[in-house]
Protein backbone atom coordinates (compact mmCIF):
# COMPACT_ATOMS: atom_id res chain seq x y z
CA UNK A 1 0.00 0.00 0.00
CA UNK A 2 0.99 3.32 -0.64
CA UNK A 3 -0.96 6.55 -0.83
CA UNK A 4 -0.20 9.78 -1.69
CA UNK A 5 -1.78 13.79 -2.72
CA UNK A 6 -3.14 13.06 -6.46
CA UNK A 7 -1.40 15.49 -9.04
CA UNK A 8 -4.65 16.64 -10.68
CA UNK A 9 -2.87 16.92 -13.87
CA UNK A 10 -4.79 15.73 -17.00
CA UNK A 11 -4.15 12.51 -18.07
CA UNK A 12 -5.13 8.75 -18.05
CA UNK A 13 -6.90 8.00 -14.60
CA UNK A 14 -4.75 4.52 -14.94
CA UNK A 15 -1.36 6.06 -14.46
CA UNK A 16 0.12 6.83 -11.16
CA UNK A 17 -1.10 10.64 -10.82
CA UNK A 18 1.55 10.70 -7.72
CA UNK A 19 2.02 14.31 -6.68
CA UNK A 20 5.31 13.36 -4.28
CA UNK A 21 3.32 14.22 -1.41
CA UNK A 22 2.65 11.02 0.87
CA UNK A 23 -0.09 10.70 2.97
CA UNK A 24 0.07 8.39 6.30
CA UNK A 25 -1.75 6.13 8.10
CA UNK A 26 -3.13 8.24 10.66
CA UNK A 27 -4.56 10.72 7.92
CA UNK A 28 -5.96 7.88 6.24
CA UNK A 29 -7.01 6.85 9.60
CA UNK A 30 -9.03 10.44 10.66
CA UNK A 31 -11.08 10.38 7.63
CA UNK A 32 -12.58 7.40 8.84
CA UNK A 33 -10.24 4.91 5.97
CA UNK A 34 -8.73 2.27 7.50
CA UNK A 35 -6.26 -0.21 5.69
CA UNK A 36 -4.74 -4.02 6.82
CA UNK A 37 -2.18 -6.05 5.25
CA UNK A 38 -3.43 -9.80 5.61
CA UNK A 39 -1.37 -12.24 4.08
CA UNK A 40 -3.51 -15.41 5.55
CA UNK A 41 -7.52 -15.25 4.56
CA UNK A 42 -7.84 -16.79 8.25
CA UNK A 43 -7.34 -13.21 8.93
CA UNK A 44 -10.40 -11.79 6.37
CA UNK A 45 -12.54 -14.07 8.19
CA UNK A 46 -11.76 -13.10 11.76
CA UNK A 47 -12.34 -9.44 10.37
CA UNK A 48 -15.54 -10.13 8.96
CA UNK A 49 -16.52 -12.04 11.75
CA UNK A 50 -15.86 -9.44 14.36
CA UNK A 51 -17.44 -6.53 11.82
CA UNK A 52 -20.51 -8.61 10.90
CA UNK A 53 -19.73 -9.23 7.41
CA UNK A 54 -21.48 -12.79 6.35
CA UNK A 55 -21.35 -12.47 2.61
CA UNK A 56 -18.54 -11.74 0.07
CA UNK A 57 -18.05 -12.47 -3.40
CA UNK A 58 -15.15 -11.91 -5.84
CA UNK A 59 -14.23 -9.75 -8.90
CA UNK A 60 -12.12 -9.43 -11.33
CA UNK A 61 -11.73 -6.09 -13.65
CA UNK A 62 -10.07 -6.75 -16.79
CA UNK A 63 -10.36 -6.89 -20.29
CA UNK A 64 -10.12 -10.42 -20.49
CA UNK A 65 -12.62 -11.14 -18.06
CA UNK A 66 -15.47 -8.14 -19.02
CA UNK A 67 -14.87 -7.85 -22.63
CA UNK A 68 -16.24 -5.07 -24.39
CA UNK A 69 -17.56 -3.34 -21.31
CA UNK A 70 -14.48 -3.24 -19.54
CA UNK A 71 -13.52 0.62 -20.54
CA UNK A 72 -17.04 1.54 -20.04
CA UNK A 73 -17.07 -0.13 -16.18
CA UNK A 74 -13.41 1.38 -15.48
CA UNK A 75 -15.21 5.47 -16.67
CA UNK A 76 -18.71 4.07 -13.95
CA UNK A 77 -16.37 3.41 -11.27
CA UNK A 78 -14.51 6.44 -11.16
CA UNK A 79 -16.93 8.39 -11.09
CA UNK A 80 -17.31 10.37 -7.63
CA UNK A 81 -20.02 9.09 -5.45
CA UNK A 82 -20.58 7.82 -2.20
CA UNK A 83 -22.63 4.22 -0.28
CA UNK A 84 -24.63 4.17 2.29
CA UNK A 85 -22.81 1.69 3.19
CA UNK A 86 -18.79 0.88 4.50
CA UNK A 87 -17.31 -0.49 1.23
CA UNK A 88 -14.38 -3.26 1.70
CA UNK A 89 -11.94 -4.95 -0.43
CA UNK A 90 -9.37 -7.21 -0.21
CA UNK A 91 -7.13 -7.49 -3.09
CA UNK A 92 -6.24 -11.29 -4.15
CA UNK A 93 -4.16 -10.56 -7.10
CA UNK A 94 -3.29 -7.07 -9.38
CA UNK A 95 -3.60 -3.58 -7.98
CA UNK A 96 -5.57 -0.15 -8.13
CA UNK A 97 -6.21 2.40 -6.84
CA UNK A 98 -9.24 3.81 -4.46
CA UNK A 99 -9.21 7.81 -4.38
CA UNK A 100 -10.78 9.47 -1.22
CA UNK A 101 -11.41 12.59 -0.68
CA UNK A 102 -9.11 14.12 2.28
CA UNK A 103 -10.56 16.38 5.03
CA UNK A 104 -10.28 19.39 2.38
CA UNK A 105 -11.57 17.62 -0.50
CA UNK A 106 -8.73 17.12 -2.27
CA UNK A 107 -7.58 13.82 -3.62
CA UNK A 108 -5.45 11.53 -1.66
CA UNK A 109 -5.03 7.93 -4.09
CA UNK A 110 -4.40 5.12 -2.14
CA UNK A 111 -2.72 2.26 -4.51
CA UNK A 112 -3.42 -1.38 -3.23
CA UNK A 113 -2.03 -4.86 -4.52
CA UNK A 114 -2.15 -8.09 -3.35
CA UNK A 115 -3.34 -9.16 0.23
CA UNK A 116 -3.93 -5.39 1.06
CA UNK A 117 -7.25 -4.51 2.63
CA UNK A 118 -9.48 -1.12 2.53
CA UNK A 119 -12.45 -0.17 4.29
CA UNK A 120 -13.97 2.83 3.05
CA UNK A 121 -16.81 4.75 5.71
CA UNK A 122 -20.20 5.03 4.60
CA UNK A 123 -20.72 8.64 3.13
CA UNK A 124 -16.93 9.04 2.11
CA UNK A 125 -16.49 10.33 -1.56
CA UNK A 126 -14.57 8.00 -3.52
CA UNK A 127 -13.59 6.39 -6.55
CA UNK A 128 -11.80 3.20 -8.06
CA UNK A 129 -9.45 2.62 -10.98
CA UNK A 130 -7.33 -0.33 -12.43
CA UNK A 131 -3.79 0.94 -13.26
CA UNK A 132 -1.66 0.83 -16.39
CA UNK A 133 -1.52 -3.25 -16.37
CA UNK A 134 -5.64 -3.35 -16.31
CA UNK A 135 -6.16 -5.90 -14.21
CA UNK A 136 -7.28 -6.12 -9.95
CA UNK A 137 -8.90 -9.34 -8.42
CA UNK A 138 -10.57 -8.49 -5.41
CA UNK A 139 -13.07 -10.06 -2.70
CA UNK A 140 -15.83 -7.91 -1.74
CA UNK A 141 -17.63 -7.98 1.37
CA UNK A 142 -20.60 -7.41 2.77
CA UNK A 143 -23.27 -7.98 5.50
CA UNK A 144 -26.37 -9.11 3.97
CA UNK A 145 -27.45 -7.86 0.73
CA UNK A 146 -24.65 -6.47 -1.44
CA UNK A 147 -25.94 -2.92 -1.22
CA UNK A 148 -23.13 -0.65 -2.80
CA UNK A 149 -25.51 1.71 -4.66
CA UNK A 150 -23.04 4.05 -5.85
CA UNK A 151 -24.86 7.57 -5.40
CA UNK A 152 -23.26 10.10 -7.69
CA UNK A 153 -21.89 13.15 -5.88
CA UNK A 154 -24.06 15.59 -6.28
CA UNK A 155 -25.05 19.15 -4.29
CA UNK A 156 -28.27 17.50 -2.91
CA UNK A 157 -26.44 14.36 -1.74
CA UNK A 158 -25.35 16.86 1.36
CA UNK A 159 -28.49 16.29 3.00
CA UNK A 160 -28.42 12.14 2.58
CA UNK A 161 -28.76 10.87 6.65
CA UNK A 162 -24.92 8.53 5.70
CA UNK A 163 -23.33 11.60 4.26
CA UNK A 164 -24.27 13.47 7.57
CA UNK A 165 -23.47 10.94 9.77
CA UNK A 166 -19.93 10.84 7.61
CA UNK A 167 -19.27 14.37 7.90
CA UNK A 168 -20.19 14.96 11.95
CA UNK A 169 -17.87 12.06 12.82
CA UNK A 170 -14.68 12.77 10.29
CA UNK A 171 -15.07 16.29 8.81
CA UNK A 172 -16.29 18.37 11.85
C1 LIG B 1 -15.73 -0.47 -6.63
O1 LIG B 1 -16.32 -0.41 -5.56
O2 LIG B 1 -15.41 0.53 -7.27
C2 LIG B 1 -15.42 -1.77 -7.16
O3 LIG B 1 -16.01 -2.71 -6.73
C3 LIG B 1 -14.36 -1.86 -8.17
C4 LIG B 1 -13.77 -3.18 -8.24
S1 LIG B 1 -13.16 -3.79 -6.72
C5 LIG B 1 -11.49 -3.32 -6.61
NI1 LIG C 1 -17.66 2.79 -4.21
Amino acid sequence: MKAYMYDNLPGDQRLPHDSGRAVDLDTLGKIGVLYYHIPELAGVDKLASERGYKNRDEITVSPEKMGAVYEEKVKTFFDEHLHEDEEIRYIRGGQGYFDVRSKDDDWVRVQLEKDDLLILPAGIYHRFTTDESNYVHAMRLFKDEPKWTPLSRRPELDENQHRQSYVKEFLT
